[in-house]
């Protein structure tokens, strides 16, 4: 068991039954020049989670932790597209139409896809989601409960939107949830604030709230306490 220095009271989690959870760290979303940035958002403010979140992602790898990524995105036929998201925002280019780093949010598009710093590896599954919440019409929850996970680690872009939809789904399914501050990004400075305390508020009303250094320092802590376990026994 690992402890984590965490709010409104310490995260203790079995790192065998965690998993991280990377949602939608995709060039769409982060880069310049892609979907995030044609609705008039500033892309810098969700990058900086990428360099915090690929150290948390690296020492997951390390420590055997469960990893899973997400990305929002459609059928290139977009069969599984509502017609009320694809209207939203009344955009010139929205959901299915070209853009600067192909059709925007189908499957399959280079834009669609995750940035390379945190890009998955072989053995670790990628949930592609029609919605905002990774539980909706994927196979999320089969795919945790087959390994017997029941603490989620999660990492991801936007705090506000997907991050919180996702967490508050995850919560109805009896998940614990551990947000890493500095791994999840608004271009909303406001509703990155908000986010967080709606997570933690009413002592964790849906979860917990730390930042990578506390994560990592657990993580640690649990990894060289399973050796020195595995060692004496
Ligand atoms: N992944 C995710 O958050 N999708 C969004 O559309 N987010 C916005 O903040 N627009």
């Amino acid at each position: 068991m690992a402890r984590v220095k965490a709010e409104p009271y310490e995260f203790d989690f079995e790192p065998k039954t965690t998993a991280l959870v990377m949602i939608d760290f995709q060039r769409n979303f982060v880069d310049p020049g892609g979907f995030g940035e044609a609705l008039g958002n500033d892309v810098s403010r969700l990058r900086r989670a990428v360099g915090p979140a690929e150290r948390v992602l690296k020492a997951a790898r390390k420590a055997g932790l469960f990893v899973v990524h997400t990305r929002e995105g459609h059928r290139p036929d977009l069969a599984d597209c509502p017609p009320a998201k694809k209207a939203r925002g009344k955009l010139k280019a929205g959901i299915g139409d070209p853009g600067p780093m192909g059709r925007i949010l189908v499957r399959g598009e280079y834009g669609h896809d995750i940035v390379k710093e945190l890009y998955p590896e072989p053995g670790e599954p990628v949930v592609d989601k029609p919605g905002k919440g990774a539980f909706y019409a994927t196979d999320l929850d089969s795919i945790l409960k087959n390994r017997g996970v029941r603490q989620l680690v999660v990492c991801g872009v936007t705090t506000e939107v997907c991050v919180n939809t996702t967490v508050r789904e995850a919560n109805d399914r009896g998940y614990d949830c551990l947000v890493l501050e500095d791994c999840v990004a608004s271009y909303f400075p406001e509703f990155q604030e908000a986010a967080l305390k709606m997570v933690k508020a009413q002592g964790g009303i849906f979860g917990w709230v730390a930042d990578s250094a506390r994560f990592l320092k657990a993580l640690a802590g649990a990894v060289t306490g399973g050796r020195k376990a595995a060692a004496k026994g």
